[in-house]
């Protein structure tokens, strides 16, 4: 179904983009609704950048806006103060340098009071490694967008068996290329490519329930 804020979004009406959220949070639309129908329209930019009718520019436009839409979305976002749960590490992968995804989980997962470490982008698969041991995380994160970088992803997966560290920590990977192939091919435990999924996920390892005051 074709959705006007989805529609304003993938025709990079910055504009037109912002007011809609703005009616859509005083209409009672969730934060998490209007991200998603955000990500829904810069995945259809993706396409027609694919289809060579955007250009890199238009790709770059899609990031500030989709930056913009998230100020007027933070202050509607409910925060929990108190540290709560394992540490979780989260991170783009090595010769990968989107981060906008990963930055919208790490900010939910923070406002829900998860202590969050934020490794940043292209970040080497011993990196990883390194941060678990450093922070006792019992959940990493890896967010992947660009196709040739998931391999990387299966090195950070074999690294952590081979320190022993595997059955220890749970593997996380989203992003917009992520799948059920994905998930097998790096070995990850679950993997997510919307903010719904993300947040399902996280809540189900960390034994969150549906409607708790730590939910997400
Ligand atoms: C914006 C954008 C950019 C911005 C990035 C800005 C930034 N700070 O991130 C800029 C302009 C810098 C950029 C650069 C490039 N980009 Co780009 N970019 C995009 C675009 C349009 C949107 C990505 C995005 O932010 N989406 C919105 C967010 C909210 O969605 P998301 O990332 O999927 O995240 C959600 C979920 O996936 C999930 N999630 C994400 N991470 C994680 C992690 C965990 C642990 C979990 C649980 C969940 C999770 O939750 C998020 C919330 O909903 C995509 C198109 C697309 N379909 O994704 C192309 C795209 C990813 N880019 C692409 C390309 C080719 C490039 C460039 C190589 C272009 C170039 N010629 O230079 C460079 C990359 C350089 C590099 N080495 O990384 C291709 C990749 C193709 C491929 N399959 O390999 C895409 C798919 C476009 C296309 N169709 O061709 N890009």
């Amino acid at each position: 179904m074709e959705d006007e804020l989805q529609i304003a979004m993938a025709d990079l009406d910055e504009e037109k983009t912002l007011l809609l959220v703005e009616e859509r949070i005083k209409a009672g639309y969730s934060s998490v609704e209007i991200i998603e129908t955000c990500r829904r329209g810069v995945e259809i930019v993706g396409e027609k950048y694919s289809d060579s009718h955007y250009y890199l520019s238009d790709l770059i436009m899609s990031e500030e806006i989709l930056k913009g839409v998230m100020r007027v979305l933070e202050p509607y976002i409910p925060t929990n103060d108190t540290v709560q749960g394992p540490s979780i590490v989260m991170g783009t992968i090595e010769g990968d340098i989107h981060d906008l995804g990963k930055n919208i989980i790490i900010y939910l997962l923070r406002s829900s009071g998860y202590k969050v470490h934020d490794l940043g982008v292209d970040v080497k698969p011993e990196r990883f490694i390194q941060a678990v041991n450093e922070t006792n995380a019992s959940i990493l994160g890896i967010s992947v967008l660009i196709s040739f970088c998931v391999s990387s992803i299966k090195r950070v997966v074999d690294l952590l068996d081979e320190a022993g560290m595997r059955d220890k920590v749970k593997v996380v990977v989203g992003g917009y290329p992520v799948n059920q192939e994905v998930k097998e091919f790096t070995g990850a435990d679950f993997y997510a490519n919307d903010v719904t999924e993300a947040l399902r996920i996280y809540r189900e390892i960390l034994g969150v329930e549906e409607g708790s005051v730590s939910e997400f």
